[in-house]
C-alpha cells in the first residue's frame, strides 16, 4: 500500500462529507462554529473514519456507511477537544497547532466540543437514516452501541481513570482498563458500525469486536511508546511495563487484530496494512504518510 496516496484520498472524502454536515462559520454563532471547523479541519489522521468505510466496504457500499463514519470523527475531535482543556490533559498544541481552547476559550472549546458531540447524533439519526431507508431498526442499534462506547462505560469512563490515578498508584491493570475503554471501545464500534448498519450475521460482529479491540489497544500502546521516548517523566504503558515489553506486546497486539482478518481473505487486505501502519508508526504530529 502507498500509505501517501492511500490516506490522502481517504482524507478528500471524509473531508468533503465534514464540510457538508458541519454548520458554516457564517452561521449564528459565528466563534462557534469557527471553532468546530478549526477543531475538526487541522490535520487529524482520520483513521477512525477510515476504518468504518474499510470495514464496512467487506459487507455492502461504503458510501451508504459515510454519515455514520462522519459522526464517529465528530465524536473523536469532540473528545481530542476536551482532553486537551487545562482542567484535563492541559494542553497548548495539538497536531502542531495550538489547541481550541489556546485559541477560542475553555468555555468555547467546552462548547464546541459537545456541539459535536449532539451533531453525531443528529447526522446519524437524520442524514444516516435517509440512505439507508429500511434499515432504522440497525441505526437505532448502532446509536446504542456507539452510546455505551462513549459514556462511563467507555471514553469517558476510561478518561476518568487516567485523570484522577495518581502516578504511584498507577498498575498494569489500570492501564489496560484506561486502553480498552477510552481508545479500544471507539475503534471497535468504528469497525462494527458497517457491518451493524448492512444487519450482517453475529459471526462477524464477533470477528470484528475482536478486531477492533486489539487493534485499538495496539493504538494506545504505540501512542504510548511515542510519548515515552519524547518524555520519559510522564506515566504511560511504556513506563510501567518497560519499553521492550510495551514494544513486543504492541507487535503481540497487531498480529492478534490481522489474525482476526483471515476470513475475509484478500477483501481484507486493507485493514491488515492499516493495523501494519499503527503498528509501525502512530503519532498524529509525528505520522509519516509518506511512506
Ligand atoms: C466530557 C469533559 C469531557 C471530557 C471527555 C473522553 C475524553 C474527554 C477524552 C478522550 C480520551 C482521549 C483523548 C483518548 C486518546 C485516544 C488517542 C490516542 C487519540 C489520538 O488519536 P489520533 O492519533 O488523533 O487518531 P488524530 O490527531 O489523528 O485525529
Amino acid at each position: 500500500m502507498n500509505n501517501k496516496n492511500y490516506f490522502k484520498r481517504w482524507e478528500k472524502i471524509i473531508n468533503k462529507a465534514l464540510n457538508k454536515y458541519l454548520p458554516k462559520e457564517t452561521e449564528v454563532p459565528q466563534v462557534l462554529h469557527q471553532a468546530i471547523r478549526y477543531s475538526v479541519f487541522s490535520g487529524g489522521k482520520r483513521i477512525r473514519p477510515i476504518l468504518t468505510l474499510e470495514a464496512a466496504s467487506l459487507f455492502g457500499d461504503w458510501k451508504k456507511i459515510i454519515p455514520s463514519a462522519c459522526a464517529i470523527e465528530m465524536i473523536h475531535t469532540y473528545s481530542l477537544i476536551h482532553d486537551d482543556l487545562p482542567c484535563m490533559d492541559n494542553d497548548e498544541l495539538r497536531r502542531g497547532k495550538p489547541t481550541t481552547w489556546k485559541k477560542f476559550g475553555e468555555a468555547v472549546s467546552i462548547l464546541a466540543g459537545c456541539a459535536l458531540l449532539s451533531r453525531s447524533f443528529e447526522i446519524l439519526t437524520t442524514e444516516q437514516t435517509k440512505i439507508l431507508k429500511n434499515s432504522k431498526d440497525n441505526v437505532i442499534k448502532l446509536l446504542q452501541e456507539i452510546s455505551e462506547a462513549i459514556g462511563s462505560y467507555g471514553l469517558i469512563g476510561g478518561q476518568t481513570l487516567d485523570i484522577i490515578t495518581p502516578f504511584e498508584k498507577m498498575t498494569t491493570e489500570t492501564l489496560k482498563y484506561i486502553h480498552l475503554n477510552k481508545t479500544a471501545k471507539l475503534f471497535t464500534i468504528s469497525v462494527r458500525a458497517g457491518a451493524i448498519l448492512f444487519g450482517v450475521k453475529e459471526k462477524y460482529l464477533n470477528i470484528l469486536t475482536k478486531f477492533g479491540i486489539a487493534l485499538g489497544e495496539a493504538f494506545q500502546i504505540a501512542d504510548d511508546i511515542m510519548d515515552f521516548e519524547v518524555e520519559e517523566k510522564k506515566c504511560n504503558y511504556a513506563k510501567i511495563v518497560g519499553l521492550s515489553r510495551a514494544k513486543q506486546h504492541l507487535e503481540e497486539k497487531i498480529h492478534q487484530a490481522k489474525t482476526q482478518l483471515a476470513i475475509f481473505k484478500e477483501k481484507g487486505k486493507n485493514l491488515k496494512s492499516i493495523a501494519d501502519f499503527i503498528g509501525e508508526n502512530t503519532k498524529s504530529d509525528k505520522r509519516d504518510t509518506t511512506k
